[in-house]
């Protein structure tokens, strides 16, 4: 489970970008969202510096939580 703080992650069309990200890198990955504290909670098989270079390109770049 990769968790992340992603700061300017503000609305759910936001969070919709953010998802979006990271299911290009991982179609299967389960994305739990929490906009209250504009945390990531990412299960993924995939890598997770691709996962947060994905988040980066799409101008949400997190850091761990
Ligand atoms: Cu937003």
């Amino acid at each position: 489970m990769l968790k992340l703080n992603v700061p300017d992650m503000t609305c759910g069309h936001c969070a919709s970008i953010v998802t979006k990200a990271l299911r290009s890198v991982d179609p299967q990955a389960q994305i739990d969202i929490d906009l209250a504290t504009r945390n990531v909670a990412v299960a993924s098989t995939a890598d997770a510096g691709a996962l947060g270079a994905a988040l980066q390109e799409a101008g949400y770049p997190g850091t761990p939580a």
